[in-house]
């Protein structure tokens, strides 16, 4: 495997805080790895520490007041702008991503489009933000209730979505009223900037949005800082645990999205090629490394030859390769524990749990690509339930199909998982898709459609392991990074006590 080299054409990118863009104050510095090339070094960047979370929670607290008491329609105005900006740097951002996470370029666009969207359709809350009032119990007394900024927020973002993921919890924290630091994705600190470039570009005051860029000790720096109010985390379960309980000891506001293991019911009425194609793309979209992807097909048995079949033969014919290949179908995946973590599942789906390995299963070596982290599109038939690759998370290009009997069957073996964030049927039975989306308990729906694609303007999130019960995006993320605050106003001229005094009818 070749090494690393760093050319003198190499960038060096910094952190951003209080409007400057600076150095860590450790002085150390690590570098952004293309995961379909480790010979090409993306760029350099601060190895932060807990000074530079200080620093940046220093910058982000002075500029606090400012920024709340800036009218939300005037907030929103310069987000609009970031929209824009966004636009016109779609193309250069695209490219850029998929030097940096490696998912092919087509996706890589859509990530971008996801930001944009995200941006437009969130700035326009700048102008509703909407509270409500109400009748109050007493004469001569008005009751109303608005949303406030939380305060200061804490956003911990993952590699798989790297600037979709960072816009969904800056906008919405930023058309509050909020300022926040980031902690961008180790793997893909470069969109992350991107984002944060354009916000400087379009006249977000100073200090309002900061980005410290690192690994794990500026991310714990920042739960643990008594300045910040909230922490936003997208990644792992066991690490947005962990953040969980830190943020439990300071009662700090939390919301975590963490992982999935989430399935597509194909039953006997189903159109089988539509069932495959959206099976393809959920399972193998993003080299299988999304929290919404279809990592478990649940098959009906009257279909469930020709299914696999049909799958394993289009599996089969994907083309692993370099995102940045306009033919390339699958892309790598984002490092070397990742390659090890996945390789090790598949292990598992072949001995301990015995699972048939239909297609797939290895790393791909030779030429090309012993320079990157590529797995072949992989299918385990016979699966059943119980088994690990069946119940774990394994963030890769792997999928299990496993056989049932019937419509209940199907959703129960759905359900029976510790996660819930997305699932989907394939049937052209209207009866049987509504049962399916009263019965499938998870955050995300899908009728006719593979797992992945959310749309920015309805409620993203899941149920039991997935997250803690917030939601991003629509609307709903605004009861994230807000607080209700509930008014009375008495205009009687005299002391009215609710719930005793007598109101006279
Ligand atoms: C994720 O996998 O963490 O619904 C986010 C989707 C994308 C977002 C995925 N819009 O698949």
């Amino acid at each position: 495997m070749s090494q690393a080299i760093e050319s003198s054409e190499t960038k060096t990118y910094h952190n951003f805080i209080g409007g400057e863009w600076v150095a860590s104050a450790s002085g150390e510095w690590f570098e952004n790895i293309n995961p379909a090339d480790n010979s090409d070094v993306v760029g350099r960047f601060p190895k932060s520490t807990a000074e530079d979370v200080d620093r940046a929670v220093a910058a982000a607290k002075e500029t606090a007041s400012r920024w709340r008491l800036t009218p939300a329609p005037k907030r929103a105005e310069l987000l609009f702008r970031l929209g824009e900006i966004l636009r016109e740097n779609k193309e250069a951002f695209t490219r850029e991503m998929t030097r940096e996470m490696g998912k092919v370029l087509s996706e890589a666009g859509g990530d971008v489009q996801e930001a944009i969207d995200c941006t437009y359709y969130t700035a326009g809350e700048g102008r509703r933000l909407h509270g409500f009032t109400t009748k109050a119990e007493m004469p001569n007394k008005y009751a109303m209730c608005e949303r406030q900024p939380v305060g200061l927020c804490g956003l911990i973002t993952p590699f798989n979505f790297p600037m979709a993921i960072p816009s969904w919890k800056l906008i919405p924290a930023l058309v509050c009223g909020n300022t926040v630091v980031i902690k961008s994705g180790e793997d893909v600190p470069l969109s992350t900037i991107n984002l944060v470039k354009a916000c400087e570009k379009a006249g977000i005051p100073k200090g309002v949005v900061n980005v410290v860029n690192g690994f794990a000790e500026p991310g714990a720096a920042l739960v643990n800082h008594d300045d910040v109010r909230l922490i936003s985390f997208t990644g792992s379960t066991s690490t947005g645990r962990k953040i969980a309980e830190e943020c439990a000891r300071d009662n700090k506001i939390v919301s975590l999205e963490m992982g999935g293991k989430n399935a597509i019911i194909i039953m006997d009425d189903a159109d089988i090629d539509n069932a495959v194609e959206g099976s393809l793309w959920g399972a193998f979209g993003t080299s299988g490394q999304r929290c919404t992807a279809s990592s478990r097909l649940i098959v009906h048995e009257g279909v469930y030859a020709e299914f696999s079949e049909k799958l394993v033969e289009r599996a089969k014919a994907l083309k692993v390769g370099n995102g940045l290949d306009e033919s390339t179908d699958v892309g790598p995946v984002i490092n070397q524990q990742a390659v090890d973590k996945i390789m090790g599942y598949i292990e598992i789906g072949r001995n301990e749990d015995g699972a048939t390995l239909a297609c797939g299963g290895n790393r791909l070596t030779g030429g090309d690509f012993d320079n990157g982290y590529f797995i072949e599109p992989t299918v385990f038939t016979d699966a059943s339930r119980e088994m690990r690759i069946s119940q774990e998370e394994i963030f890769g290009p792997v999928t299990t199909v496993i056989p049932v009997g019937g419509l209940e069957e199907a959703i129960d073996v759905a359900n029976d998982i510790k996660y819930g964030l997305s699932s989907a049927i394939y049937t052209q039975d209207v009866n049987r898709a509504f049962h399916a989306m009263q019965e499938l308990y998870t955050g995300i729906c899908y009728i006719n459609s593979a797992t992945i694609g959310a749309e920015v303007h309805l409620p993203f999130g899941g149920t039991k392991g997935t997250g803690n019960g917030h939601r991003e995006a629509g609307t709903q993320v605004l009861d994230i990074f807000s607080e209700w605050k509930s008014i009375y106003v008495d205009y009687s001229g005299k002391l009215q006590k609710a719930q005793i005094d007598e109101v006279e009818i």
